[in-house]
């Protein structure tokens, strides 16, 4: 099968010609190594649905998505795509994509119904998870499994604030960790210990987005908790690499990181050095944050030290040792990235509960350019060469082999499309064509080490705060009859990996 059967439309690109800082270009099915791996990722709350089947506690998410008012968009994931009861035909869908790995995420409250370290198993939940892992080696796809993917137990959260209480935190997610090595390590090779710990930090308690959805009109300190929420995941991943080189590395063999997110960061003008900073910190302030403590074993960035003084916690001798000890054993740096945007200085001093640096993110630049055509997202536009810019800025300053653990869209006006055009879904093909050529420079003429694909995602699932507006899946789902369709899309990645790796198309 050729792959040139699905370029997409050129008249989705030429719809905003003439506005963009960098003109689009064509997808050019650059190669990719022989062993690069690729598959599709999702996260357990998004997808699985059976909210309180089988024993399973509920999640801060449970709760959230039932706030009255909604904060959900009226909408909650009790059922979502129901993979809880699905698995086996999501599982046939992914062989029949060809797929290498498949990321997904453990419920915690599936497994440890109330969460705490004293807390009863609920051996049920474990077999769900053994079900998937064998179902997956069955079909020849090795699992990626994320251990936190948002859906903290709501108990935890009831007993003493979950990531604002580090102590009892540590410990109770160091025990859930050890059960799923326990349980599951013994087929699972990669693990992933927190998603996006920018986006629980942030998002969760700061704009309150997400859940628990702290904020200051909900009466929380911003200026202080998404720093203590961030140094809380730091340390708890460190215990947890910790625990696995010594007690399951050794018979286990697996490897293990961390997943950070971030746009990247373009200055909102080119030429003046004050905005080329503002880039520069706003990526510290994003990945430096989470990277430097982990990956180099150092202190936060000292940019961020200098804004935010005693706003932000301070590692122990003790704390600083362990970084330096568990850094090296982080073996690859897990990836989400979605779409790069413009960075503009804001005037000094900063804001009280800053969070990003002094910096004002922005779609156009100083000229009124876009940097690429907008997706079914306003925040994501199609920008590939920020991707490989990003690669760049990762490789130089943690130098870990990359494992790009989420890209994607939704396709412009998705949303509101019949299945019949859903399926037609041009404008991701060509996202996902481009960001793979971007992946192909970063390796052949960067040198950049990247194992790795995971597209967002395999099925179209419960966006968070948007509900099921948005859809990410390379597989439609009707949520009605909970029916899926695969999207052009996922044929696409099929023959597009196949051919750019060598194989036959
Ligand atoms: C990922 O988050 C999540 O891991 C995944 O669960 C989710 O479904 C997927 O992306 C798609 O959203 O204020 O301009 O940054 C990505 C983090 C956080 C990025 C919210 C976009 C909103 C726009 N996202 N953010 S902006």
């Amino acid at each position: 099968m050729n792959v040139n059967m699905f370029q997409a439309d050129d008249n989705i690109l030429h719809a905003e010609k003439g506005e963009w800082a960098v003109e689009p270009r064509p997808v050019e099915e650059l190669p990719l190594p022989t062993d690069f791996f690729w598959g599709t990722a999702t996260a357990a709350y998004q997808i699985e649905g059976g909210a309180l089947q089988d024993g399973k506690g509920k999640s801060i998410w449970d709760s959230f998505s039932h706030l009255q008012p909604s904060r959900t968009n009226g909408e909650n994931a009790d059922v979502a795509c129901d993979h809880y009861n699905h698995m086996v035909e999501d599982l046939d869908l992914m062989a029949s994509y060809d797929v290498d790995v498949y990321r997904f995420s453990i419920a915690w409250s599936r497994i440890i119904p109330l969460g705490g370290h004293d807390d009863p198993i609920n051996e049920k939940g474990i077999e769900f998870y053994d079900r998937l892992i064998d179902g997956l080696l069955a079909r020849n796809v090795d699992p990626i499994v994320t251990l936190y993917h948002w859906d903290l137990p709501q108990e935890l959260y009831n007993r003493y604030k979950a990531f604002l209480n580090t102590d009892k935190f540590k410990a109770d997610f160091l025990r859930f960790a050890k059960l799923c090595f326990s349980r599951f390590g013994d087929r699972v090779k990669k693990w992933v210990t927190f998603n996006e710990p920018y986006i629980i930090s942030v998002f969760g308690h700061h704009s309150g987005v997400l859940a628990p959805g702290h904020s200051a009109a909900t009466g929380h300190d911003t200026q202080t908790e998404p720093w203590r929420v961030g140094h809380t995941i730091i340390l708890s991943h460190a215990a947890v690499v910790d625990s696995y080189v010594r007690e399951f590395q050794p018979s286990q063999k697996g490897v293990m990181s961390i997943v950070l997110n971030g746009h990247f960061y373009e200055p909102w003008d080119q030429e003046s050095e004050k905005h080329k900073d503002a880039a520069q910190r706003r990526l510290e302030f994003y990945i430096g944050w989470f990277g430097d403590p982990i990956f180099l074993g150092q202190n936060y960035p000292t940019q961020m030290r200098a804004q935010l003084g005693s706003r932000l916690p301070q590692f122990t001798t003790q704390e600083m040792a362990l970084l330096q000890k568990t850094a090296s054993f982080n073996s690859f740096y897990g990836m989400n990235h979605y779409s790069t945007k413009f960075a503009r200085a804001l005037s000094d001093p900063p804001a009280e509960d800053d969070c990003t640096g002094n910096v004002e993110e922005l779609a156009t630049n100083n000229e009124g350019k876009f940097l690429g055509p907008v997706s079914g997202m306003l925040w994501l536009r199609v920008t590939p060469d920020g991707f490989r810019k990003l690669m760049n800025w990762v490789w130089n300053r943690y130098h870990l082999p990359i494992i790009i653990a989420e890209n994607g869209c939704p396709c412009p006006g998705e949303s509101q499309f019949t299945v019949d055009q859903a399926v037609n879904d041009t404008f991701r093909i060509r996202y996902f064509g481009l960001y793979l050529d971007a992946i192909s420079r970063a390796i052949y003429e960067d040198g950049i080490k990247i194992q790795g694909y995971c597209a967002w995602s395999l099925m179209d699932n419960f966006e968070w705060s948007a509900g099921y507006g948005p859809r990410y899946g390379i597989t439609h789902v009707n949520y009605e009859t909970l029916v899926r369709t695969p999207k052009l899309s996922a044929f696409y990645l099929k023959h597009s990996l196949k051919a750019r790796r060598g194989g036959n198309t």
